[in-house]
């Protein structure tokens, strides 16, 4: 009887843990792999962590090995903390040990051949049925230990032993969390994920229980520090109560090899009233800056380091002073020096007051960083890591490499990545960054007509730096998927395997992850590869194409489509888009002379517009719509139509693909991807159309195929504007092209409004006798509407405008691209001559605003 109930109890929880992927685990969920039985013989079941103290990495590595044989094998592994414990274990076949070098050697235990580790890394030895982990320090010991444990995870353990070193000192991850809400986008900016899981009503959280998780994950794959606050920092970061706090954090992640780094406020001792001053030359401003940073370290011995923001977008710097950039790192990287931290100075500098485009034909945001930086070669501490963002402009969806790296030989560089998707459809589109990631790390800048791989730069190889590596802004929140989107977290498994080896194929590592987040099941390896693989081509085609850029609205959300806000402002962030041509002309014979800030070899490759990759067109030239392409018979504008359909049909197939999974996955995960990609799905042609429909009345040329959008009539539209209304109002979208045709319905006053339409012949050609019937609604954040959809009279759908809270995007404030979406209901039986109802409740600004109902056969992409 008691066993029976023990045997329900275990059950239950199985089934419960079955039911709950919520995503904290990340791609260390430790799920019994399916052969576990065969490999649990060949691991030891007794570990030896060669050190007892708690905050050690090398005491976590015991307790992460234990704790993943027993999920991942289903082994009863114990741990004890010196190598004379291990006897009074049973069944004692095999030792597992795991430490340092030197704790190898002053445990006196035989490592055989000494194994070449250079910083934080590890070798892992099979000798006989004992297995050493030996990192060259106690966090490199631990990542040895995720090492096994990934294999494990993979259903594998090979026997021969196996050496890996990191390919660069700094590999950070930044957050940019701000002390409280209300920043510039919220807690976190440019976070898609919730609240900061550090900050809170102006300070450190009491409950800081997401730490110890998020640190985990970040070691497993290799990050050695986070900086923890935004880049436009609040001064407040020094003052006595949040450096406690800070102190809380950093013990928190420093079990897992994690180091503390934070964002600084340059003119901090102005901004806190201590001084009048933020000049980095007065003695009295260098004393602040001792005393805060004393202090610090008195709190933090082990802080990683500053990251300084200065003079770009607002923000202060030393220009303020006549003080160059370098004097600014300077003085930050004086005061860690002592205590071996790095200062990160951004790269990021420019001037978002002083550009005029209309004035200005060589004005270009692209030069600033290397004008910024000019002549300062050499002149930065040793300590100073200049961190520069992977493109001259903003993360956007294709870009060359910075220039910048090819400018700083005596300086130590590190690029800046995103693994939040600012402009790459923030969570709700899928994004896997590996290949452009790569386009970015393995351009060669050809310095002095010798290869230069960026990522030989940034490792400090091709200029004998000691220091370099990379940063990428993570911005999780306290969803509990970590990023908003179990697939983004591929991301962030994917920034530590790249950081540590660039070469590594994003084939590859897509599948370990899936393998240990989702399952080995080979139709779900086989279609998350496949659509991660397709996300940025897919993405590119229906964003901005040709080096445009996103696309996206860039004064504000930075989320949906808006070619027109990229235009017309001082953010430089232009294409120059006029009735015949496009593009920056960057050449330096006619336009901004950016091309002339490469190396030879590679500025003549793009300031030549024969050689120029179609990829790169125009970013680098500004031509004709009608300018043929290279590698296929286009035009420009006939490549963006075809790009555009391209892209979102493609978009289309992933919900299809995904459902195809269902029972092969765990349910929680399997349905809250599918809301994404269904969202994916419409939103991709809300993207389509509205590029489509800008560019076509720009230019007046119409697509080949005259096409929907670009020439021709949307083929199974009914547009809201043209149903019989009562209680709505027509109106235009902001700007006109995110609607269909231009216009919307809008609820003219708080009451219920209706608008019907009857179902007309032309609509209803093919033999189906089953429909798609898919809405295009706008659901803006402030209020949630309501809306039914009828079919003579009878229901098909009830929706809610609540994706504020569903999707964690930038919120949609007003009727644009942002905020128009799409509900899709399948096999509806419509016949011509049915009558067609929405139903809409307005509240507050969601004015349950409807674009058109879309009728169309199944497998058709309208
Ligand atoms: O592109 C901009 C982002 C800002 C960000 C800035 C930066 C933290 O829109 O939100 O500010 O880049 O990288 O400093």
């Amino acid at each position: 009887m008691y066993l029976w109930l023990l045997f329900c109890v275990s059950a239950l929880q199985y089934a419960v843990a079955a039911q709950n992927v919520t995503g904290i685990d990340g791609w260390l969920r430790y799920a019994r792999i399916p052969n576990a039985d065969s490999l649990r013989g060949q691991v030891p079941g007794h570990i030896v962590a060669l050190n007892d103290s708690e905050t050690s990495p090398v005491f976590t590595a015991g307790q992460e090995l234990m704790s993943g044989m027993a999920g991942i094998l289903g082994a009863n592994a114990d741990v004890s903390y010196s190598m004379s414990e291990k006897g009074s274990y049973r069944n004692a076949t095999g030792t597992l040990i795991v430490g340092s070098m030197d704790q190898f050697e002053g445990a006196s235990i035989d490592m055989g051949e000494e194994p070449e580790l250079i910083e934080d890394g590890y070798h892992i030895a099979f000798s006989g049925s004992d297995v050493h982990i030996i990192g060259s320090n106690q966090r490199g010991a631990l990542y040895g230990a995720f090492k096994l444990l990934a294999w494990l995870a993979q259903g594998r353990l090979p026997q021969d032993s196996y050496t890996s070193n990191p390919d660069a000192p700094i590999r950070w991850g930044n957050q940019w969390d701000n002390l409280q809400d209300g920043g510039n986008h919220g807690s976190v900016e440019r976070g898609y994920a919730g609240d900061s899981i550090f900050f809170k009503d102006g300070g450190v959280r009491e409950d800081l229980s997401r730490v110890p998780l998020y640190a985990r994950l970040l070691a497993s794959v290799g990050i050695n520090a986070l900086v923890v606050n935004n880049v436009n920092a609040n001064e407040s970061m020094v003052e006595p109560r949040i450096v406690e706090g800070l102190g809380r954090i950093a013990d928190l992640m420093r079990p897992y090899g994690v180091r503390l780094g934070m964002s600084l406020n340059f003119a901090t001792p102005e901004l806190l009233g201590v001084l009048d001053t933020f000049d980095p030359f007065d003695e009295s401003v260098i004393q602040f800056w001792q005393d805060r940073t004393d202090l610090i370290y008195s709190h933090i011995p082990d802080m990683a380091g500053y990251l300084v923001k200065a003079n770009s977008e607002g923000q202060p710097g030393p220009l303020t002073y006549n003080r160059t950039l370098a004097d600014g790192a300077n003085l930050f990287a004086r005061r860690v020096q002592p205590y071996g931290g790095v200062v990160m100075f951004r790269g990021f500098v420019y001037d978002s007051t002083s550009l005029n485009q209309t004035e200005d034909w060589r004005a270009d945001r692209a030069n600033a960083a290397v004008e910024f930086f000019d002549g300062l070669d050499g002149s930065f501490e040793d300590n100073v890591v200049v961190q520069i963002k992977y493109g001259p402009i903003d993360f956007q969806v294709r870009e060359p490499a910075s220039p910048l790296f090819a400018h700083l030989q005596n300086t130590a560089t590190a690029i800046e990545l995103q693994v939040t998707q600012e402009y790459l459809g923030q969570q709700c589109h899928v994004f896997y960054y590996a290949d452009l990631w790569k386009s970015v790390l393995d351009w060669d800048m050809r310095y002095e007509e010798k290869p230069s791989l960026v990522r030989d730069i940034i490792a400090g190889r091709r200029f004998n730096q000691s220091l370099g590596g990379y940063a990428a802004v993570i911005n999780v929140g306290l969803n509990q998927t970590w990023l908003g989107s179990h697939l983004a977290m591929s991301n962030l498994y994917l920034y530590g395997r790249m950081s540590w080896d660039p070469t590594v194929s994003g084939e590859d590592v897509i599948q370990d992850w899936t393998r240990m987040t989702f399952n080995h099941n080979p139709d779900v390896i086989q279609t998350i590869k496949e659509i991660s693989m397709e996300s940025w081509p897919t993405y590119e085609n229906y964003s901005g194409n040709l080096g445009i850029q996103t696309l996206a609205d860039i004064t504000g959300s930075h989320y949906g489509p808006d070619p027109a806000s990229q235009d017309g402002n001082p953010w430089g962030q232009w294409t120059r888009a006029d009735t015949f041509s496009i593009g920056m002309d960057r050449t330096v014979f006619n336009g901004t002379g950016f091309a002339g800030q490469y190396p030879a070899i590679v500025r003549n490759k793009y300031d030549n517009i024969s050689t120029t990759p179609d990829d790169l067109l125009l970013w680098f030239h500004h031509v004709n719509y009608t300018y043929p392409l290279k590698e296929s018979d286009e035009t420009v504008i006939q490549h963006f139509y075809n790009a555009h359909y391209a892209g979102a049909a493609n978009a289309q197939t992933y919900a299809p693909r995904w459902e195809a999974l269902k029972g092969k996955m765990n349910q929680q995960q399997y349905e809250e991807q599918l809301y994404r990609l269904i969202y994916q799905g419409g939103h991709s042609i809300v993207w389509r159309d509205t590029i489509n429909q800008f560019y076509y009345n720009l230019s007046s040329i119409p697509d080949e195929q005259n096409r929907g959008g670009c020439g021709g009539d949307f083929p199974y539209r009914i547009e809201a504007e043209s149903m019989e209304l009562d209680g709505y109002n027509v109106t235009i979208a902001e700007p006109w092209n995110t609607a269909s045709s231009g216009r919307l319905i809008a609820a003219s006053s708080n009451d219920t409004a209706t608008a019907t339409a009857t179902v007309p012949d032309s609509l209803l050609t093919s033999n189906s006798s089953t429909y798609d019937v898919a809405v295009n609604y706008f659901d803006v954040a402030i209020g949630i509407a309501h809306w039914t959809l009828y079919l003579n009279d009878r229901m098909i759908g009830e929706w809610k405008g609540d994706m504020e809270y569903r999707l964690g995007h930038a919120p949609a404030v007003a009727i644009n691209g942002d905020s128009n979406t799409r509900i899709t209901f399948h096999d509806v039986k419509v016949r011509s001559g049915d009558v067609l109802k929405i139903v809409g409740e307005p509240e507050r600004e969601d004015v349950a605003a409807v674009d058109y109902i879309s009728i169309f056969p199944p497998g058709v992409v309208d």
